[in-house]
């Protein structure tokens, strides 16, 4: 595999109409969960992933697991759980820009995942393991199942990519979502925070400390998605002030950087549906560095691929396949059809 992904994916249901959700009585069911949708967006960009899970042994789990099969994604290492259900989430568009998630997934087969649903051997021979902050908040036997695949990844030579969608809902105190977020951080090749996500982790040190701290620990790219505005990096030899570059402290609050590179992002004038937009954006990302692309390059069709997500409605759904999102950038991010 080219990656290998690991979490949990849900049965999603969005009302067919905008408002409270008290009202509705339509729903669509769509798939979720942010590990899968990065799995579904490397595999129509052409990569091989694979998705390591669990499902119950109900008709959703048989939807995600025929979805993903349909996308191409391997799930040969994703186990049905015959004693506990499929997540559920719902997700209330309550107004244009207050989007708002609902999980029913406590107890659910993938809160059950733990170290030995571990295949190391498909590990190991896997390119990149990608890992988000969602999976160590389900379970405690999750947690334990991140931190055995990071030491799997770390002795194999697999690069770990960590995004740390930051998710309070689904942690019972913010100091520990901190704490193991951050010890995550510190163990992974390329970390991938939002704006948001980073004042969270690093408080208003200045950015190219902590910057700097990751880079140290191990890290070899750390990038700061600011949605439409684009993403800042840092490597070893990109961590110093480039003068000129839009200032992440304008862009983004409280930080004060001196600084790294930026690589502008593509302004949506129709967002139908942000969620899924990071999981493109960890999609592409990983999609150039697998085709060799350079840093900057790679980072902008992560941009793309984020942008793209979007405009449709889903999760996943709006993941683009290669021809799309060559079409986008080459005509800077303009629908011209
Ligand atoms: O990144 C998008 C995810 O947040 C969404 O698909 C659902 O995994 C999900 C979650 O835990 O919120």
């Amino acid at each position: 595999m080219d990656v290998v992904t690991i979490g949990e994916s849900m049965a999603v249901f969005t009302p067919a109409s905008g408002g409270l959700m008290r009202q509705a009585v339509t729903f669509t069911r769509r798939i979720g969960g942010a590990e899968s949708n990065v799995a579904v967006g490397l595999a129509r960009l052409g990569h091989r992933v694979g998705w390591i899970s669990k499902v119950g042994d109900d008709e959703f789990g048989k939807a995600i697991l025929s979805f993903l099969q349909g996308e191409g994604v391997d799930v040969s290492r994703t186990k049905i759980d015959p004693e506990a259900p499929t997540g559920l989430y719902f997700k209330e568009k309550r107004r244009p820009n207050d989007t708002r998630v609902y999980y029913y997934r406590s107890g659910s087969a993938a809160s059950r995942l733990t170290p030995a649903d571990l295949d190391e051997k498909y590990l190991a021979a896997a390119k990149y393991l990608h890992i988000t902050g969602i999976t160590p908040a389900l379970s405690e036997s999750c947690r334990e199942t991140i931190f055995a695949a990071i030491a799997i990844a770390r002795r194999c030579g697999v690069k770990i990519v960590f995004d740390p969608n930051l998710r309070l809902k689904l942690w019972s105190q913010a100091d520990e979502a901190k704490e193991v977020l951050l010890r995550i951080a510190a163990q992974a090749d390329i970390v991938l925070p939002g704006a948001a996500e980073a004042a969270f982790l690093f408080g208003d040190r200045p950015v190219e400390k902590w910057g700097k701290q990751l880079l140290d620990s191990g890290s070899s790219l750390v990038v700061i998605k600011l949605g439409a505005s684009g993403a800042h990096y840092f490597t070893a030899t990109h961590n110093e002030y480039v003068p000129g570059f839009p200032r992440l402290s304008v862009l983004a609050g409280p930080f004060q950087i001196t600084h790294n590179e930026y690589v502008p992002g593509f302004p949506v004038k129709h967002v139908v549906d942000p969620v899924g937009a990071g999981d493109g954006f960890a999609a592409g990302l990983l999609s150039g560095l697998l085709d060799g692309l350079s840093l900057a390059e790679a980072i902008r069709r992560a941009n793309a691929v984020g942008a793209l997500v979007t405009m449709v409605e889903g999760d996943a759904d709006g993941m683009p396949e290669r021809g799309d999102v060559e079409r986008w950038i080459n005509q800077q991010g303009e629908d011209v059809t």
